[in-house]
This record gives C-alpha cells, structure tokens and sequence, in this order.
C-alpha cells in the first residue's frame, strides 16, 4: 500500500469515499482505517508511527468538528500528511478547516478543501506526490487531466 486513508470516524466514509475512488482511478493502492485522535489516541500513534516503514508514502487523514487527527498523524511521522476538513452538521465543516489548517511552525499538513472536493483532490494531490517517483501514475494523472478537458471542451452548452 502507498498511500494510508484513515478517518476519525465510520461516519466520515461518504466523504472520504472520494479519496478512495480517485486513487482507485489513477492506479494506486492505498489502505484505509477508522483511526480517532481523540477515541483512539494510543492506535493513532501506533498508526503514525508504523507508516513509513509499512511502505506508505502519504498519508490522507480526513476528520471533522475538533479535526486533529491530521495534525496530530504529522507529528508522529516525517512523511506527507494530507488533511481533509469532513462538513460537521453544527458549523458546515468551517470548524473542521480552520482546526486542520492552522497548524502551528515546525509540523506541517497540506489542508484541502471542505467536503467531497476536498476529498478527491487529496486523493489527486498524493498520487501527484507518489507520481514523481512513478512513470506509470504520472501518466495516469496526466490522462486523468487530457479527459477531464476534452470532456468540457466537448460540451460548451451549459443549458444542455
Ligand atoms: C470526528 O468527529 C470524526 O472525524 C467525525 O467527523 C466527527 C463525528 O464523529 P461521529 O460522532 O459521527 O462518530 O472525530
């Protein structure tokens, strides 16, 4: 596995889904886990800490509300850490966003985007990262992005 998705809770899945789907149509394998800063702080250490010598290279950590899984993932590993803020039902995910995003000097995450583009785009975002060490996801990513512009190219009507 390259890339490790893992989530503070079940109910972040449908969001985090969407990382899955898009590493799945560029061709990379990836593990996902529940794996809670706040419910299972001692697994998300032992989590953190195995990673790299498990053979990932980035890890997506998805959480909503008090979102510090991504943060606290960071400080237990020197590899990439991606954070997705999942939309929490009481603020619409702002909380989730501004929790992952202002992470203080010294340990950093790469924040995405609330909700399922955020989702996507880390899922987009990693295998970039593990694509200038792979030929062969490079030019997935490449033909990812040839038909996504032939697809909008193609249909100019908006009312159609
Ligand atoms: C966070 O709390 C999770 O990442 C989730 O987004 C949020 C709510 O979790 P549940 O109460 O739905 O399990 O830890």
């Amino acid at each position: 596995m390259t890339v490790g998705i893992i989530m503070g809770s079940k109910s972040d899945w449908p969001t985090m889904q969407h990382t899955a789907d898009m590493l799945d149509s560029l061709g990379v394998q990836y593990e996902t886990k529940v794996v809670s800063a706040h419910r299972t702080p001692h697994l998300l250490a032992e989590y953190a800490e195995s990673a790299k010598d498990r053979g990932i290279k980035v890890i997506i950590a998805g959480a909503g509300g008090a979102a510090h899984l991504p943060g606290m993932a960071a400080a237990y590993t020197s590899l990439p850490v991606l954070g997705v803020p999942v939309q929490s039902k009481a603020l619409n995910g702002q909380d989730s966003l501004l929790s992952i995003v202002q992470m203080p000097k010294g340990i950093a995450v790469g924040t995405l985007a609330i909700g399922n583009a955020g989702a996507a785009n880390a899922g987009l975002l990693a295998a970039q990262i593990i694509g200038t060490h792979n030929t062969e996801i490079q030019q997935n990513i490449e033909e990812f992005r040839r038909k996504q512009t032939e697809t909008i190219l193609a249909n100019p009507n908006p009312a159609e």
